[in-house]
């Protein structure tokens, strides 16, 4: 890992090391994608499944896993796994639950009642990838918000395994959240199934999750045409930032540098630190570490994207991270609540020495699908919100339109709007004329 001395870098200069590997899709994948699109919403299934001869190497068992093959897909897994996943529900369904918007209901002025009423979306897609690993554990964080927020029909697209079925343990966790239409296809060619429908996949409102390039795009270009489907976040690749002072554990934060470093080649992390010492032993430990993991290859590549800055005090630390805006943050300080306070721009936030950004992933509660690529600036990880919309609702008395109908038609008036004056004036009228 490169230890860069901040006191060498102007603000450019530091632009620069913090940008991110370009996501920009070329024309070429533009093109791929929307001639994708448009073929499945022509052809429906068959280019469901032609696409999944083409591009998944293999065409799927059946496009919708069978309900026998969800209900019994916990059978296929070790009794521990499926102890584990159903911990991974309940703590992530228990803070979710916590976080569900709530309805509420004003009188703004007497006689007049204006309420903000929630409503699930339906249908609503959930992407859940399987590019070089199947990660069941996204199925949790996209399936227990979309349940908590009470969509009734959900369904879940993921590409199939070596033998033509969805991973067991994706099927075993759509089981267990009342999920019935798995659709067994990935890539844009699911995505557009989703936003268009098929013979057998309904049409979605909202599509969810992470993925691919293609994934990533496909979503983009749905959400831009008018009967296509919303989308939740645009995706980039994994970051983490580590912010460690001296009392940081050199292995620890080597690790969790590395344990999003492993999740793809364009991956990035970054160590923002006061301690020179820490910088190096870090660097020491990444590559004794490096040595044992499997995809270490693929990490390598990753730490290539990032670097560890060495700052003079935490308040810089502070202004790097808040401008990098990273995915995941991780404070391996003494203070780290203190440090907390400062931070404005984060997707999540791990404190202490003892927390690392795996368990925001799999198990503490937390959603793990969160702003990339600098969109922690204006946006937030999922919650059972972005499962719903709001509607507002008013009702006003006969006297709440003689409170408030005056001051409206003299805004309308102002705005030369007269059938607007005259919708409050007639029945202001008219209320007159009631009364004698
Ligand atoms: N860290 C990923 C989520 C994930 N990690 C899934 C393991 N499995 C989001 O950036
Ligand atoms: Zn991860």
């Amino acid at each position: 890992m490169r230890i860069i001395d901040a006191s060498t870098l102007d603000d450019a200069g530091l632009l620069q090391l913090l940008a991110r590997p370009s996501m920009e899709a070329d024309i070429e994948l533009r093109r791929t994608v929307a001639d994708i699109l448009a073929r499945v919403r022509r052809d429906g299934d068959a280019a469901l499944l032609d696409y999944g001869r083409r591009f998944d190497g293999r065409e799927p068992e059946s496009l919708l896993a069978s309900p026998e093959s969800l209900a019994s897909a916990a059978t296929e897994l070790d009794e521990d796994l499926l102890q584990a996943i159903d911990t991974a529900i309940g703590t992530v369904r228990r803070f979710h639950a916590a976080g569900k918007p709530s309805d509420i209901s004003v009188e703004t002025a007497p006689g007049v009642r204006c309420q903000a009423r929630w409503r699930p979306l339906d249908p609503v897609g959930l992407y859940v990838p399987a590019g070089t690993a199947p990660l069941p554990s996204t199925a949790i964080m996209l399936g227990v918000p979309a349940r908590l927020a009470g969509c009734r029909r959900i369904v879940l697209a993921t590409p199939p395994g070596a033998d033509g079925r969805a991973d067991a343990a994706v099927r075993a966790i759509a089981h267990r959240l009342d999920i019935d239409t798995v659709l067994v296809a990935g890539g844009a060619q699911a995505v557009a199934a989703m936003a268009y429908g098929t013979e057998s996949v309904p049409r979605v409102a909202k599509i969810f999750g992470p993925g691919n390039r293609f994934v990533a795009e496909a979503k983009r270009q749905v959400a831009e045409s008018a009967d296509g489907a919303a989308m939740d976040l645009p995706a980039g690749p994994s970051e983490v930032l580590v912010l460690a002072d001296d009392s940081a554990n050199p292995e620890f934060v080597a690790i969790d540098l590395l344990s999003q470093a492993e999740h793809g080649p364009d991956s990035q992390a970054f160590l923002i630190t006061t301690s020179r010492e820490l910088a190096e032993a870090t660097d020491r430990a990444l590559e004794a570490l490096l040595e044992r993991l499997p995809r270490a290859d693929i990490a390598r590549q990753a730490m290539g994207h990032g670097a560890a800055i060495v700052v003079p005090d935490l308040e810089q630390a502070v202004r790097i991270s808040n401008a990098y805006a990273p995915e995941h943050l991780i404070i391996a300080c003494r203070d780290a609540e203190g440090l907390c306070e400062e931070i404005d721009s984060a997707g999540s936030v791990f404190l202490g020495h003892y927390t690392p950004e795996s368990l925001g992933d799999y198990i503490s509660g937390t959603n793990h699908v969160l702003p990339t690529a600098g969109w922690a600036r204006s946006e937030a990880g999922l919650s059972v919100a972005d499962f719903m919309r709001r509607m507002t609702v008013q009702q006003a008395t006969p006297d709440g339109l003689r409170t408030l109908g005056p001051p409206g038609a003299r805004l309308a008036a102002h705005e030369g709007l007269d059938a607007h004056r005259l919708a409050i004036q007639l029945r202001l009228d008219a209320l007159d004329q009631a009364n004698g």
